[in-house]
């Protein structure tokens, strides 16, 4: 039987989702924050779901876009990067973004965020056309499960007094003793095996120390620190020394190429990276200045599933290895990441999740981490389905909130806190 695989119909919804308070160089996680629902309907009633970041300035180009998706088929996956979406006009402005710690941010690369997740969405429903599952469209899967890293974060118990939020049973951990204790929930929860901390929160040593009572309580297992480029070249490189025989690698431990090349020439610590390299552009000084050995991929950045495999593959051709970035994200983008990490051949390091932190879903069955991996589903599509009524109580919060918890602002959400705190300038330490 032939499919018309034509768009019928495109459907945004921005939603408001239950982050705990998670701390990071630029203040703490909102109780709330924006992501984007993406659906795209076919003309034989296809539905296929996406999802990325729902801040103002993605839900206006994902609208733009969503415009000029009615009659495209779902199976000309080129073509969306093809489309002409004006975004320069949202006066994004060029500098270190503050949501997302995603390095620099400019108009190409929030095109990119928001066409990974139409790329998903269509993925999703030419697999559900089709009966197969995504990553049949992507070549085909190479192993049954995804291993998923445990995400620590400093964090307090809950959201300060007046700041509203949902209360969670993590407790706080703002020492390393509290971050052994949560690294050991996440264990007893969800079985991961590999723990990365968010630093930069505290000065180095205490973080050396959180990293060092990591690797006494979990003798062997990979760990990462992760501090969004806090340090100087001189501080990163003393970390490094001092972690050289526990980490697995250091990520994003100073600003920018030229740093990291720096601190990557006074180290054997592998650096990784989601910072410096986070377009195609960015490639060549990085690798070829060796400042990068692991780059960590993101279907969100590099512009959806396809662009995650070409990114691979660069990476294989230069000798640097993969992991996987994430932000606070719900189900439908960690199938999407299952899918994809499970078709790149050089993938050896568990990818990094927020997932576990998400107490509330869109999906009507959560996924599931067993021994800390992701099963590779193979029913058609990304294998996920939408929770209307869940889907429309998070759309009803978004619509009830005043505008201020829209954009994803740490910071703001540290003055609740800590009236007048500024972003420190870097390097911090
Ligand atoms: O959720 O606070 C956070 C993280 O710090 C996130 O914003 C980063 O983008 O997870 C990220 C990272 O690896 O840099
Ligand atoms: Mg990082």
């Amino acid at each position: 039987m032939t499919r018309d695989l034509a768009l019928a119909e495109v459907r945004l919804t921005p939603i408001l989702v239950a982050d705990p308070p998670l701390l990071n160089t630029q203040g703490v996680h909102q109780p709330y924050t924006p992501r984007l629902i993406v659906e795209v309907v076919t003309a034989d009633g296809i539905t296929g779901l996406g999802e990325t970041y729902g801040d103002t300035r993605y839900l206006e180009v994902a609208r733009r876009l969503a415009d000029r998706l009615v009659g495209h088929r779902v199976s000309d996956l080129n073509a969306l990067h093809a489309l002409d979406v004006p975004v320069a006009a949202d006066g994004v402005a060029d500098g270190v973004g503050a949501g997302g710690l995603r390095g620099v941010q400019n108009a190409g690369k929030l095109l990119l965020s928001v066409v990974s997740a139409f790329e998903v969405a269509c993925l999703d429903a030419l697999g559900k056309a089709l009966g197969l599952p995504v990553h049949a469209l992507l070549g085909g899967k190479l192993r049954d499960s995804v291993e998923y890293s445990a995400y620590l974060f400093y964090r307090w118990a809950a959201h300060p007094e007046g700041a509203g939020g949902e209360r969670d049973d993590w407790g706080a951990a703002l020492d390393p003793a509290g971050v052994v204790a949560q690294a050991r929930a996440f264990v007893a929860r969800h079985g991961f095996t590999s723990f990365k901390l968010k630093g930069g929160v505290f000065p180095p040593d205490e973080e050396i120390a959180a990293v060092r009572a990591l690797a006494e309580a979990f003798p062997g297992r990979p760990l990462r620190l992760d501090p969004n480029g806090a340090w100087s070249v001189a501080t990163s490189a003393r970390v490094a020394r001092e972690l050289a025989d526990v980490l697995e690698y250091l990520e994003d431990p100073a600003l920018g190429t030229p740093a990291m090349a720096e601190v990557a020439a006074r180290t054997g610590v592998p650096l990784a990276t989601n910072m410096c390299v986070t377009t195609f552009a960015e490639i060549e000084e990085a690798f070829t200045r060796g400042a990068v050995q692991v780059v960590l991929c993101d279907h969100h950045y590099w512009g959806g599933l396809r662009n995650t495999q070409h990114l691979a593959a660069l990476c294989a051709a230069f000798g640097v290895g993969v992991s996987m970035h994430s932000n606070t994200h719900l189900g439908i983008s960690l199938a999407a990441m299952t899918q994809v990490a499970s078709t790149l051949p050089g993938l050896h390091h568990a990818c990094d999740t927020h997932y576990p932190w998400q107490s509330e879903d869109v999906l009507t069955e959560r996924l599931v981490f067993d021994g800390g991996r992701v099963a590779v589903g193979d029913a058609p599509g990304l294998g996920v389905a939408l929770d209307r009524d869940e889907l429309a109580r998070l759309h009803r919060r978004w619509l009830d909130d005043d505008g201020a918890l829209r954009e994803r602002d740490d910071a703001a959400a540290m003055r609740v806190a800590e009236p007048g705190w500024a972003v420190p300038a870097t390097p911090r330490w």
